[in-house]
């Protein structure tokens, strides 16, 4: 008995470690005011400059996450703070917590604090020395220095950057129909075509970073938005982050993101019935604050995301904007001026259940609130995901053209799957199938053509059998 118990106990940790993992993104204020600043202090845990570093870590130890994306972290070229952030603060356990040792490491360069050479804050002046607010505001993303506001993902699962597709360098301009305030389409004018022409759409960078979880691909979709303030009444920043928003939606519509293009050159959206977390603080709350109408419910109403259960915890609760209109345990930000819900992990539909969503927002009675409060003004946020098997689609970007004596119907199939076509004239009648269809498929476009001489209108039903 104990032992089929026993057994019986194994076999179930087995079966949860294998698909089900914890997914987090955590904008952590691991930035510094100069170059350099936070690799001392990363290197000097026992000092006082790494006290809030001990904080994060604390925190991560606590929640544990597979999957970690930290929002707010300073680039260096050698990967250095990222590994001393590993070795110096996680591998040690911090308060009461054990140690954490993630396997895989990730970071890459972003755009904030790189000089572009322009005078992008409209002062008079282009700023290319770096160290100040004027240097930021000229920066490509605003930042003081190279680096300053980075990103890193840590993983438990390989992570397979030979397939990053990485849109740092991509142009607002050639987003179509954006926002840029390029004084075109009634648009503010505020950057001339000078500054238009070079003008990159990502603050920080967006990365398509795929993880391999146990043989399945999971696509990370990292960024982190422009907050949508410091700006004029031109709204430069809240235009910016709801098209930073933006490039994730067309992204996930592969007829309509045709125009993305990385920087390797590669065009094209994040192929269909493919899994994907997007993630990270993109500054932009359902309904308060200052971000664009509907920047975020780009993402939250996209049909290929699954915004529900909304991730909540108890702190945002009890540290209420009385006056802000969502659920207030949905807020991960603690902002001096209001409460907002900025942090976002939305997984897809295809291939994920979500067995449970939290901000992790302890109240104020908790041994960990003073930590949580002294790391960061956001809060960690984090899902308990399940791979479930990707269903491939057998009917596909379906469409239909008609002339005078044919309608021809074209549809991405599956290879070994045969389809029959049914027709009706009103959807009250039988469906008949039509014996002068014809099928033809080849490399999973299935063609299909049909003699339609009768003026009356018809609906076609397409199904599908896989085959034995
Ligand atoms: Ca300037
Ligand atoms: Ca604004
Ligand atoms: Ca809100």
């Amino acid at each position: 008995m104990g032992l089929c118990l026993w057994l019986g106990l194994c076999l179930w940790l087995g079966t949860a470690s294998s698909q089900d993992i914890r997914v987090a993104t955590f904008n952590a204020s691991l930035n510094r005011g100069s170059a350099g600043h936070l690799l001392r202090d990363l290197s000097q845990p026992e000092t006082s400059g790494a006290r809030q570093i001990k904080r994060v870590a604390e925190i991560i130890q606590k929640v544990r996450p597979d999957i970690l994306l930290l929002n707010e972290f300073d680039h260096d070229e050698e990967g250095e703070g990222m590994k001393l952030f590993q070795e110096n603060f996680l591998s040690v356990g911090q308060g009461d917590q054990d140690s954490i040792i993630y396997k895989h490491r990730f970071a890459a360069p972003s755009n904030t604090g790189v000089s572009s050479g322009q005078d992008f804050d409209n002062s008079g002046s282009a700023v290319t020395n770096p160290g100040n607010n004027s240097y930021a505001g000229d920066a490509f993303g605003f930042g003081t220095f190279p680096g300053q506001y980075g990103m890193v993902v840590y993983s438990q699962f390989p992570i397979k950057d030979a397939l990053l597709r990485n849109f740092q360098m991509f142009l607002w301009k050639d987003m179509p129909n954006s926002l840029l305030p390029n004084g075109v389409g009634g648009r503010p004018a505020y950057y001339n075509e000078e500054k238009s022409a070079v003008f990159r759409l990502s603050s920080k960078s967006h990365w398509d970073l795929p993880i391999e979880v146990n043989g399945e691909l999971l696509h990370l979709l990292v960024s982190h938005p422009t907050p949508p303030v410091f700006d004029g009444a031109e709204d430069r920043n809240g235009r910016r982050n709801h098209d930073e928003i933006r490039l994730w939606k067309d992204y996930l519509m592969p007829d309509f993101g045709t125009y993305i293009s990385d920087d390797s050159g590669l065009a094209g959206g994040l192929a269909e019935n493919v899994r994907f977390v997007i993630m990270g603080d993109l500054n932009a709350d359902p309904s308060d604050g200052d971000s664009s109408d509907g920047a975020i419910a780009q993402l939250l109403d996209h049909p290929r995301v699954q915004a529900t259960p909304t991730p909540t915890g108890p702190g945002g609760t009890e540290a209420a904007d009385r006056q802000h209109r969502d659920n207030p345990a949905e807020d991960t930000a603690d902002f001096s001026r209001e409460n907002l819900r900025a942090d976002y992990v939305l997984p897809s539909i295809a291939g994920l259940t979500v067995r449970d969503a939290k901000v992790f927002w302890p109240k104020r009675s908790d041994p960990l609130s003073a930590s949580v409060r002294g790391a960061s003004d956001h809060r960690l946020v984090y899902l308990d995901l399940t791979l479930t098997p990707l269903a491939p689609p057998t009917v596909s970007r379906l469409r239909i053209e008609r002339n005078t004596t044919t309608a021809l119907l074209h549809w991405q199939g599956q290879p070994d799957t045969i389809y029959s076509v049914h027709w009706t004239q009103d959807l009250q009648a039988p469906w008949r199938e039509d014996p002068a269809i014809t099928l033809e498929a080849n490399d999973g476009n299935v063609w299909l053509a049909t003699d339609t001489t009768s003026t009356r209108r018809r609906f076609y039903r397409i199904q599908a059998i896989t085959s034995p």
